[in-house]
């Protein structure tokens, strides 16, 4: 790590200011030759122009230098930032590489930042997750990630181990003592087993905190869909008209309902038709249908019309609500429930009028809970590595522990933790791999 990196860390365009971020032990010597800086006071901002080293002024920045004890890398760290324009920007970085900087591979002031063992890996991870969040569940996780969530646990799952390795080694170096088989020693492992199993039922939570929870709406065409789809936005995002058939490709967006990611999709009504684009539209709803975790399905109260066995085959093996829309409208005549939707749980509603939205929320909560689609009191949702590893911790310490159960060998036992405790340090990076790095530190974006 002997050089110094650089990179621009906001996103290349027109902007109002830039941020470029310089790593490494050359700048201190930078900001002497550059700025006249001797003793650069860390987190301490000046105003300067920069000179490139040809001599011409490429623009007024602002620099803010970081010693390497308190920066994000570990090693010495300065940011310039310019205004915001692609020519000063590269002008900038061209005349940095002149200087004898290099440009930061993906992700690289971030590896740097654990090789100096300022976060470990899964905080590295986490980093990359705070920046792809897409929803306030999702970023909040990831942010308890960063802050060392996850890292805490490994470190008492880590600690636990050790202690259980300490006490089968003493039987193994005291053997001649005769030390009794410890009952303990097996509790305690099926305790870091109940831990191990609880950390990975995150991950089977990952992939719905990350996307939201799917909830389609679908139903007969000009039964309000878009006009929902609009209420719950609290926006006019979906076009609405009396026009049946109007909505062809499907709209999705991101809401939150009392803390959980949503993401809601408003689908083409489903009919009988003979236009082929509509028909294309239909098919697409199936689909949507199929991948949903909760349909609202959406009837006019005056107008309840009967579905397609197809569709209702599909509805079928899914949680829906259904939702008797228009109540604002006189009832014409008693609304006649279609037989398929008899078992569904109701709700009337004014989509056109945002009527009864707050109660349409907390049956879509109620039915969360109910289906166990996303935990409230999360704090961690391990990755698709983390998983593995986790497995293959649990396979190591369930084979210690059918080991010790059969008294067969406490060497035996001893040699599986050891394994599970190496195997475990993969997760925080205690050991890594190049390969493995490679493979983390790529997802980044240059400049992180
Ligand atoms: N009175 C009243 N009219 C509504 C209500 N909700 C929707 N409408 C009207 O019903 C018509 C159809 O509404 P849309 O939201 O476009 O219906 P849709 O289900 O999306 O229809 P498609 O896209 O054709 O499948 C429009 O004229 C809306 O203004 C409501 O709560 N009350
Ligand atoms: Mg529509």
């Amino acid at each position: 790590m002997s050089d110094t990196i650089v990179a621009l860390s906001t996103p290349f365009g027109l902007s109002a200011i830039a941020k470029i971020r310089v790593s490494g032990p050359a700048v201190k010597i930078l900001l002497k030759k550059y700025f006249f800086k001797e003793n650069p006071v860390s987190h301490l901002a000046f105003l300067a122009h920069y000179k490139a080293i040809s001599g011409k002024i490429l623009d007024q920045v602002i620099v803010l230098f970081f010693t390497g004890e308190h920066s994000y890398t570990g090693e010495d760290s300065m940011e310039i930032d310019c205004h915001g324009n692609p020519l000063i920007i590269r002008s900038i970085l061209e005349d940095l590489q002149l200087f004898g900087c290099r440009i930061a591979e993906p992700g690289e002031f971030t590896k740097r930042a654990y090789l100096n063992h300022k976060i470990d890996l899964c905080q590295a991870e986490a980093v990359l997750d705070v920046i792809h969040a897409t929803n306030e569940s999702a970023l909040e996780i990831s942010q308890r990630q960063l802050q060392g969530t996850l890292s805490e646990k490994i470190f008492h799952l880590d600690d636990a181990l050790l202690s259980l390795l300490a006490e089968i080694e003493a039987r193994i170096d005291f053997a001649d003592e005769g030390l009794e088989f410890d009952e303990k020693i097996l509790e305690k492992l099926i305790e870091t087993l109940d831990k191990i199993e609880k950390i990975i039922h995150s991950h089977k939570f990952r992939r719905t905190l990350l996307n939201g929870i799917l909830v389609a709406i679908v139903g007969h065409p000009n039964a309000g869909k878009s006009s929902l789809l609009n209420a719950l936005l609290n926006e006019e995002r979906a076009l609405v008209s009396d026009i049946p058939g109007t909505t062809r490709d499907f709209i999705s967006e991101n809401i939150s309902c009392e803390g959980f990611p949503i993401k809601i999709i408003d689908t083409a009504g489903l009919r009988a038709t003979n236009d082929s684009m509509e028909r294309l539209g239909i098919k697409k709803t199936l689909e949507n249908i199929h991948r949903a975790d909760l349909c609202l399905v959406v009837v006019d109260q005056n107008n309840p019309q009967p579905l397609e066995k197809e569709t209702i085959a599909e509805l079928g093996k899914k949680t829906c609500i259904l939702v008797i829309n228009k109540m604002d409208l006189e009832k014409k005549s008693p609304f006649l429930l279609p037989k398929e939707f008899q078992n569904f749980p109701q709700i009337s509603i004014a989509a056109k009028h945002g009527i009864a939205m707050d109660a349409l929320k907390s049956i879509i909560v109620k039915n969360i809970h109910k289906n166990r689609l996303l935990p409230r009191d999360m704090d961690i949702a391990i990755n698709e590595r983390h998983r593995e590893i986790f497995q293959n911790v649990g396979d190591l310490i369930s084979s210690a522990k059918n080991t010790l159960e059969n008294q067969q060998s406490y060497e035996l036992c001893a040699s599986d933790l050891r394994l599970a405790l190496e195997t475990l340090g993969h997760i925080t990076g205690k050991y890594n791999t190049e390969e493995m790095l490679a493979k983390i530190f790529n997802q980044f974006c240059i400049g992180k």
